[in-house]
């Protein structure tokens, strides 16, 4: 892609209520632009990144089995009443009629319509168990939408619901969830804390949330520090390793202010490992057995031929948040940088242009060609702006690796630099080795 041909309408003038970095840098670096409180458009660049994120968190879904599908946005309040949950959702919840006045809603979350999917599919045991995912927007009439798409009206969720014969499954499902989880925020170069959680209005009362630090968090979080020694790269996907992988994290204390006692946490943790600070919750699961089976009526004939209701779970991941959750978890010194898994580009070529010497940008276009034929994707900066413009603006962009042609770079050499490392003279077969990698 050459960055001339790109959409990336970078602004300086940031609105007043942008007070977080990321909110202001995805606003700055055109990747969002809000269309009415809380609710933003998704412009090249964020959408991309966006898209990336969703990527892993797809894969990591299906890895424990978990089988994607598509639900609506807007449902039927009908099944809302079912459950109990229409009035008790109260002002959080769009409310919407038709034509025919039939009461609507624009879903905040999908345990009734997953529910009444399963309820009128399945019968017996013999198909359990079952965990269904989809990616899809969320509404949520948040009473203060705040921090750009940190908390906003309208959210991109992943959520998952299992559904198990027995409480002894579903906590297998629930393991799985926890896995996948800690796989996902891992690959999206996060270190993330499971740490035992309130349920409110979804229900239950099994449930973590999983956490990143930083900052500008709007969760407390105390924890004994030695839950991020936690090897999370040991634990396998099946029931025993799942078992010791919770087992491990029970160990160490870990919550959030809502379950928060100060005599806990001083029995419980050693001063010295003692650690409180902020945190951004990016995924929260939930264990609620027959919170809505039973209401609505959703049973399976068991093998001795008696009926009971299903054992269900639900799992989110908050998609468009993480993007935002990853700008404030790695922004360093005044620049971004992307983790490679998401980066909108593996790598930027940054020539120096000179109106009257076409020699740097022609190196640099044979230089783009050439990666672009390794499958590489890479951003060519061929806007003509003095250098030390475009590299105060690829600090802002944060793609994590930069090729500079200047006067440095010889026939077969160029300089190549790691964001915040010193750069390296590097033949283009090198390069293209470093990137592949
Ligand atoms: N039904 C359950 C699990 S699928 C559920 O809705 N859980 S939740 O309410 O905790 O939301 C799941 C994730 O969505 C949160 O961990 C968070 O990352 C994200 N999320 C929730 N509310 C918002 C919001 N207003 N703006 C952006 N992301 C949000």
């Amino acid at each position: 892609m050459l960055l001339s041909k790109l959409f990336i309408p970078i602004t300086k003038d940031l609105p007043a209520e942008a007070k977080i970095k990321s909110h202001q840098l995805m606003l700055r670096t055109g990747m969002i632009r809000q269309s009415s409180a809380g609710i933003y458009s998704w412009l090249p660049l964020g959408f991309k990144i966006m898209k990336k994120i969703e990527q892993i968190v797809r894969e990591e879904q299906n890895n424990v089995g978990a089988q994607e599908m598509l639900m609506p946005t807007i449902q039927s309040a009908d099944i809302w009443k079912e459950s109990g949950r229409y009035d008790d959702y109260g002002e959080e919840m769009l409310r919407i009629s038709d034509r025919q006045k039939r009461e609507m809603l624009y879903g905040p979350t999908n345990e009734e319509q997953i529910t009444e999917i399963f309820r009128s599919s399945v019968k017996s045991y013999k198909l359990l168990p079952q965990i269904f995912y989809h990616i899809q927007w969320k509404f949520r009439d948040e009473l203060r939408p705040r921090f750009g798409v940190m908390r906003c009206r309208e959210f991109y969720m992943k959520d998952a619901y299992s559904f198990d014969l027995s409480e002894n499954e579903a906590v297998l499902s629930y393991n799985k969830m926890f896995y996948a989880y800690l796989k996902t925020f891992q690959r999206l170069g996060l270190k993330s804390i499971p740490m035992k959680a309130d349920t409110g209005p979804i229900g239950g009362d099994l449930s973590h949330e999983f956490i990143i630090l930083a900052d500008t968090g709007e969760s407390k979080i105390f924890a004994d520090k030695r839950i991020f020694d936690v090897p999370i790269d040991e634990y396998k996907n099946n029931e025993s390793s799942l078992k010791k992988m919770r087992n491990d994290f029970s160990k160490f204390y870990a919550v959030t202010d809502d379950k928060f006692k100060t005599e806990d946490f001083n029995k419980n943790v050693k001063k010295e490992d003692q650690i409180q600070t902020k945190g951004i919750e990016v995924g929260h699961i939930f264990y609620f057995g027959d919170k809505y089976s039973k209401p609505m009526n959703c049973s399976v004939d068991t093998k001795d031929g008696k009926k009971t209701f299903v054992k269900m779970g639900s799992y989110g991941i908050g998609v468009s948040r993480l993007v935002a959750a990853i700008i404030e978890a790695k922004y360093l010194n005044e620049k971004m940088k992307w983790p490679k898994s998401v980066s909108p580009f593996d790598v930027v070529i940054i020539p120096s242009i000179n109106k009257n010497d076409n020699s740097n940008i022609d190196k640099a276009k044979k230089v783009y060609k050439e990666l672009k034929t390794n499958g590489i994707d890479v951003l060519l900066d061929d806007v003509e702006e003095n250098i030390s413009n475009k590299f105060k603006k690829h600090d802002l962009l944060g793609i994590p690796y930069q090729i500079i042609i200047g006067s440095k770079a010889t026939k077969d050499q160029f300089e190549f630099k790691e964001i915040d490392k010193d750069s390296q003279m590097l033949d283009l077969n090198k390069i293209i080795k470093l990137l592949k990698n």
